[in-house]
């Protein structure tokens, strides 16, 4: 990618946006430097020993879909601005109701991707960027 479209540097860019997790020990020690575990989770919950990074500009972000990972995940919203669509399960139609979030830098968002269909939507001029991780 060109280092124009990467920054986003002019308006005539085509939007990107990307997803990985990172499941090698060394990365893992290095962002961990970074950040402990959101402090509203119980002292005696564990993370997972992966970590999920999505970043990207202005547009679509994870077209919609439900998650087969083993637990609920936390994910903090480190710059940018994300808008969370999400949609209940079938079985729980009848009490459910499709919601939505904006999360802006400094908010996390706790979800369970295994139940609620999700879909996202990049906000605003500024990359977003994000890093999380499941726990239980
Ligand atoms: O951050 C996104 O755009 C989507 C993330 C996602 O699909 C997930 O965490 O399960
Ligand atoms: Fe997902």
């Amino acid at each position: 990618m060109s280092e124009s479209r990467a920054k986003m540097l002019s308006k005539n860019e085509e939007t990107w946006y990307i997803g990985w997790s990172n499941c090698n020990p060394d990365i893992s020690s290095v962002l961990r430097q970074h950040y402990s575990k959101p402090h509203f989770l119980p002292d005696d919950s564990e993370l997972s020993a992966i970590d999920w990074i999505f970043m990207g500009f202005q547009g679509p972000g994870a077209s919609m879909h439900l998650d087969y990972v083993r637990r609920p995940s936390w994910q903090a919203q480190i710059r940018g601005r994300k808008t969370w669509y999400l949609l209940p399960p079938p079985e729980c139609e009848d009490v459910c109701t499709p919601m939505n979030i904006t999360v802006h830098r400094g908010d996390i968002i706790l979800i369970d991707t295994n139940q609620w269909y999700h879909t996202t939507v990049i906000e605003g001029n500024e990359m977003s960027v994000t890093l999380g991780s499941e726990y239980d």
